[in-house]
């Protein structure tokens, strides 16, 4: 069967790529269309002329992947498969009259499932976590399937189609997700959600085995090359044994530079070191809040300061450098506190910081209670990139907190300007205010992805249109 996957992001997208693999594998041919633009997007699908269009959506994308699905159903007719974390918190999107069938869960073996049925003519009404049509109205849906945990019996992430793109094979890094799951309940993540989907059907937390990381990593650089392997996974850290194994194999056969995420409270003595003689560049992890109560009592991170700013000390020691995940436009969060975030981050001397404005996407346990409170702009939660500009929430300092946000870095690394920028907050929002924004962030991208500028400005001009969609 013919199958095309429809796509707007110039990133790795490992969700696409190991469907692709998984089709491939099962002996089904597949193509892979990178472009926003619905005219281009409908003459490119017409010339490939698929048996079904796959669509890989997360909440905030999938109005744009809808209305292309839309068109390409009233043009050629096609039948329209969408799967993702959205389909997975969000099933009623087979209600859409464009989509014929959605994924809950994960979709290895899924998809395969559901393109061999309609190869054979058949409706895929068995397969575990899909959702579709009833003939004559409404919907039907499957529970998830048992999770897969033999992770090595995947196949590695096809991609070949992917790097027919200059500009993605050229990429200095390549990105992996080596392991699914995180045993965490920050109440700002979907992770509850998707444990919730998952209870009783296998273990939650899964990895795959060191080795084949290491091999797959080796033979991606052999292939195409690599400056920097980012790997993407929720967190690397929490499986130490793991880890180290990992490190051991990695430093032996690698010592490329790689990022990873972790949280401060794994980044202890042996952690640092093992990460640091495998050549680690950076480490990633979630500072959210400069004041600890929000950080605990709100966003449930379960991390003190203490443990922070003994983590950082570290890090530096062993030449790791650190980049820091924080949030502003916090519920019932004050200018003061969020100064204090960015204090705390001055502290500890982050290398890179990225800083976004709280994003409440909804189905989250804290998004849920602020929809419960009428505390949200409109009831749908976050639903575009827009964390970078505006906030959705109600609260009478918010036009502050968002100015705030902007000059996020600038105040980490220039402390004097502080007395200015609270004078500069109360103004209305402006576009000097996003262009600091915007060169202080690409800054920071650049250098934890180790961009060139041109790459960066391509990069920049593939994404702007859903930046300020
Ligand atoms: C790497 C990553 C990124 C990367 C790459 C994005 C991507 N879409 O792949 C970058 C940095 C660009 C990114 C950005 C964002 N991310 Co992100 N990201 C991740 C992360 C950590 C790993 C994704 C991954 O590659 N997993 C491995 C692959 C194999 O899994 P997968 O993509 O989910 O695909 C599986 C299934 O979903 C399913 N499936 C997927 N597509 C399809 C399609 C079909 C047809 C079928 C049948 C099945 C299917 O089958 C796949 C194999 O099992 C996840 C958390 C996680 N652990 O999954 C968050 C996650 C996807 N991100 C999230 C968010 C919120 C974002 C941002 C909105 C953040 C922001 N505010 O900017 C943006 C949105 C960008 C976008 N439009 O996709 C949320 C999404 C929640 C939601 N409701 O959609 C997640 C789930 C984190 C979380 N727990 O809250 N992200
Ligand atoms: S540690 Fe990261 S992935 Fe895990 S629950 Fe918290 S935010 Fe989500």
């Amino acid at each position: 069967m013919k199958v095309c996957f429809v796509d707007h992001l110039w990133v790795e997208k490992l969700g696409i790529m190991q469907l692709i693999a998984m089709l491939r594998r099962a002996g089904h041919q597949c193509s892979y269309v990178l472009d926003d633009d619905l005219v281009r997007v409908r003459r490119k699908v017409a010339a490939i002329a698929p048996d079904l269009v796959c669509f890989s959506v997360t909440t905030g994308m999938h109005t744009w992947a809808l209305e292309i699905a839309a068109d390409l159903k009233q043009h050629l007719g096609v039948t329209i498969f969408v799967g993702g974390p959205h389909t997975t918190y969000f099933p009623k999107t087979v209600e859409n009259p464009a989509v014929d069938y959605v994924c809950v869960g994960e979709g290895d073996h899924a998809c395969v499932a559901v393109v061999d049925a309609l190869s054979r003519g058949e409706v895929p009404r068995h397969v575990a976590g899909i959702h579709g049509k009833e003939p004559g109205g409404g919907t039907w849906g499957n529970e998830v399937g048992r999770l897969e945990e033999k992770l090595d019996s995947l196949p590695w992430a096809d991609r070949e189609i992917l790097y027919r793109h200059d500009f993605m094979r050229r990429s200095p890094f390549k990105s992996f997700v080596v392991s699914r799951g995180c045993p965490y309940h920050c109440s700002f993540c979907y992770i509850d959600a998707e444990r919730d989907l998952y209870k009783g059907k296998g273990k939650f937390v899964r990895f795959r085995s060191p080795e084949s990381v290491v091999d797959e990593v080796e033979w991606v650089h052999k292939k195409w090359g690599i400056k920097l392997v980012s790997f993407e996974d929720d967190l690397l850290t929490i499986n130490r044994k793991w880890v180290y194994k990992f490190c051991e194999i990695y430093a032996r056969r690698l010592r490329l530079p790689f990022n990873i995420n972790a949280r401060a409270d794994d980044m202890d003595e042996p952690m640092c070191e093992a990460l640091a003689d495998a050549g680690a560049w950076c480490v990633a992890f979630g500072v959210e809040s400069g004041d600890e109560e929000m950080r605990n009592k709100v966003l449930n991170k379960e991390l003190d300061d203490a443990t922070i700013i003994a983590a950082s000390a570290r890090m530096h020691r062993h030449g790791i450098k650190f980049l820091t995940y924080n949030m502003i436009g916090l519920p019932g969060e004050s200018v003061e506190m969020a100064l204090k975030t960015i204090e705390l981050n001055r502290r500890i001397g982050a290398d890179m910081c990225r800083y976004t404005l709280y994003e409440p996407y909804a189905g989250t346990k804290l998004s849920d209670e602020l929809i419960a409170r009428g505390e949200l702009v409109d009831d749908a939660g976050a639903s575009s990139f827009n964390q970078y500009l505006t906030s959705p929430l109600r609260a009478d300092n918010m036009r502050e907190l968002e100015n705030l946000q902007k000059f996020f870095y600038l105040l980490v690394r220039v402390p004097q300007l502080e007395p200015i920028v609270r004078q500069l907050i109360k103004l209305p929002p402006n576009r000097a205010f996003t262009a600091v924004f915007w060169g202080t962030y690409a800054t920071v991208l650049r250098r934890y992805l180790m961009l060139s500028y041109p790459r960066l400005l391509s990069l920049g001009a593939r994404s702007v249109r859903h930046w300020f969609q």
